[in-house]
């Protein structure tokens, strides 16, 4: 995509302009970022997935049986009808795995990589409701559903702002407002890392939560030396031959820090083992039990799609794709193969996650290496048939 084009989704700048200037920095408010939007999700069936055993949801009672109650999903059938008239909110987690129309909705965020973009949230709140100020450690972009939200924004925050004491949810005990808006369906609001925030439901409202992940520098440093640490032999160690002699044998020299620095140097810095991590790491499924493979062999994979049947990418399957020297690497769900530089182009067509068929595939179907990707992608529940 082109990032000198101007966004309606970024209320008329440019991703470039965005990129330079409000992400992971300050808040935009977008009026209208998607013009007439209408949720593709009732409030009914939003409480309907709460029910579900492998949907993740929370209900949050600002006056329940304590200040801000928090309960847990899945929910019975009847959890919904002894709620009180207003101040609560139900909030339910991932909601683009499970419903194909609003995984769609992230079409509209591909001037930002995929893999950063965690999930979509979306709450749906009776009037008053919300979960209190607090902040969080993503970017998030809010899109109003239905209905109407009151937006607060407030001071910058980190690990030492003050919290209310609550065990399961963090509420700032302090919220310095410096902006509000009211929000209607089609508005959109980001915001950075650690900004304060308050929403609050004005009305019966649905809000979609697109939040976006990074690790955190402690992860990265802790899944990166194990991920090395199993291509390293143990007989490869600190050693210190030509070491000079010590003038008190007690004390550990400035020498032995050098060749700790340059062992460290020659296994951190190899971008091949790092990218190929890192690649590893970001497209880890958030539910990874639902990336199911199926047996398949060869000819069975040729004669359905021979047939007509479509391939789909599975929506909690994680994709992406990197250059590791002179080949390519696809990354599937926390999995890495590398392939050779010929398939660039089907490795963009199986990420781009639009349907897979005889028409888009059949080139690659002919090659060997092509075919066998496919294959290994559909054994390993990334792709899946359409009507599965
Ligand atoms: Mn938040």
């Amino acid at each position: 995509m082109n990032p000198d084009i101007p966004l309606q989704m970024l209320g008329g700048i440019t991703a470039r302009e965005f990129l330079r200037d409000y992400w992971q920095k300050k808040p935009l408010l977008v009026r209208q970022a998607i013009s007439d939007f209408e949720s593709p999700i009732s409030a009914d069936e939003l409480a309907g997935l709460a029910l579900e055993e492998e949907v993740e949801s929370r209900l949050v009672l600002e006056h329940g049986e304590r200040p801000w109650e928090l309960r847990r999903g899945p929910f019975e059938e009847d959890a919904f009808a002894d709620l009180p008239e207003r101040d609560w909110t139900l909030l339910v987690q991932a909601v683009d795995q499970f419903v194909p129309e609003v995984a769609e909705l992230l079409q509209n965020f591909r001037f930002l990589p995929s893999w950063r973009i965690d999930d979509v949230m979306i709450s749906f709140a009776t009037p008053g409701g919300g979960v209190g100020p607090h902040f969080d450690n993503y970017d998030v972009f809010l899109l109003q559903g239905q209905g109407h939200r009151r937006w607060k924004i407030g001071q910058m925050c980190d690990a030492d702002s003050p919290m209310l004491e609550h065990a399961d949810l963090r509420i700032l005990a302090n919220f310095e407002q410096t902006d509000e808006w009211v929000l209607e369906p089609g508005d959109m609001l980001y915001l950075p890392p650690r900004l304060a925030h308050y929403g609050t439901a004005e009305d019966d409202c649905m809000t979609y939560s697109v939040g976006f992940r990074a690790p955190s520098a402690a992860e990265v440093l802790t899944h990166f030396t194990d991920f090395l640490s199993q291509f390293l032999p143990d007989e490869e160690r600190y050693s210190d031959a030509g070491t000079a002699p010590a003038s008190d044998p007690h004390q550990i020299q400035r020498d032995s820090l050098d060749r700790l620095k340059a062992l460290l140097n020659e296994h951190m810095g190899d971008e091949r083992l790092l990218m190929t991590w890192f690649g590893q790491f970001m497209t880890e499924p958030k539910y990874p039990e639902l990336v199911a493979g199926t047996e398949l062999s060869e000819e069975e994979l040729l004669e359905q799609i021979e047939n007509g049947a479509m391939l789909v990418r599975n929506l909690s399957a994680r994709l992406a794709w990197s250059e590791v020297g002179e080949d390519l690497v696809l990354f599937a769900s926390g999995q890495s193969r590398l392939l050779s530089a010929s398939l660039r182009e089907l490795l963009k067509l199986i990420c781009s996650a639009d349907v897979l068929h005889m028409e888009n595939l059949g080139q690659w179907l002919a090659d060997d290496e092509g075919r066998n990707l496919v294959l290994e992608l559909v054994k390993q529940g990334s792709l899946e048939f359409a009507d599965e």
